[in-house]
């Protein structure tokens, strides 16, 4: 395959800094090296600009942190990655997990509107708040409820009137979700896995059920923030919650989607070096990246 690697080097949309040298990091374990390995031709097409917290006051404008840069980096994410020729993997990497906000965006856009894109979403939180109903205004928390349309205008509005449908959402790993968050999904009926569901069933019905469920979507989106994974797993990140996904769940996860054939992007977010043990974390997510790209046991 052709994979083609952007980092999008940004830490406004969390509550702690760091995660905007998740790119830096996972870079140094030596993503593209590993990629190359399986045999996909690998092209790293650096970073996307991203202001930087010290140059601007910190202001929350209608219950949104640092809304504007963020606003701008998640544009040029996507513009970036709707540009790519079809038969590009793009690996997208954050930063904090508003940059998806941008990557799902620019993958969505690449074939044309028309074709429905389903969203798997895995993660220790749903990510489904809005500027109401968060209880941080960190913008990491809501980038799920903007690309179903909710919440702010001009990040709703980032594919430029296309959205996401709701049905077309898969979450897996959740086990932290916010009062009025919970209210919000229910109403719009956003499938989740928590990690309950992944302890009674399994990752491998869940998987199998996560793609009957997507099976009318052209394409595939992966969002894979390090914190679905137990903090034991994957340490470096900026809200570790207790009681994730095994580092055998996680790949089994992602040898099933590899196996699948249909998965066509992939996002490594909230990989934190700061608070990381030797770049543990970093190395993690790339095996992660390595099971989905087809990396087999045997
Ligand atoms: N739910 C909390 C909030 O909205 C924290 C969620 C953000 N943390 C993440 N996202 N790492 O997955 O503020
Ligand atoms: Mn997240
Ligand atoms: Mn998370
Ligand atoms: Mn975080």
């Amino acid at each position: 395959m052709n994979v083609n690697i952007l980092g999008i080097p940004m830490d406004l949309g969390a509550g702690r800094r760091g995660v905007d040298m998740g790119p830096s990091a996972l870079r140094n374990a030596h993503l593209a090296r590993t990629l190359r390995g399986l045999g996909h031709t690998v092209c790293d097409l650096g970073d996307v600009p991203v202001a930087l917290p010290e140059t601007m006051d910190k202001h929350a404008s209608a219950g949104l942190v640092f809304l504007e840069p963020i606003l701008e980096a998640c544009r040029a994410a996507a513009q970036r990655v709707a540009a790519l020729p079809d038969d590009v993997f793009p690996i997208t990497l954050g930063g904090d997990h508003s940059v998806s906000m941008g990557t799902v965006t620019g993958n969505a856009l690449r074939g044309g509107t028309g074709e429905r894109t389903g969203l798997i979403w895995v993660d220790a939180h749903t990510d489904y708040n809005t500027p109401e109903t968060s209880p941080s205004g960190n913008i990491h928390g809501m980038p799920v409820a903007h690309l179903t349309g909710l919440g702010d205008a001009s990040l709703a509005g980032l594919g430029g009137g296309w959205t996401l449908r709701p049905e077309d959402i898969v979450m897996i790993g959740i086990r932290s979700v916010d009062v009025r968050e919970r209210e919000l999904l229910r109403e719009i009926g956003v499938k989740a896995y928590t990690m309950k569901d992944v302890d009674q069933l399994g990752i491998t019905r869940i998987t199998e059920e996560t793609l009957e469920r997507l099976s009318d979507a052209a394409r595939l989106h992966v969002s894979f923030d390090a914190d679905a994974l137990d903090p034991s797993v994957a340490p470096g990140v900026g809200t570790p919650v207790p009681g994730g996904l095994t580092y055998r769940e996680g790949h089994l996860l992602m040898e099933l989607l590899s196996e699948s054939g249909r998965v066509t992007s992939l996002d490594i977010v909230e990989v934190n070096p700061v608070l990381d043990t030797r770049n543990q974390t970093a190395e993690v997510m790339v095996g992660m990246a390595a099971s989905l790209l087809g990396q087999r046991i045997l």
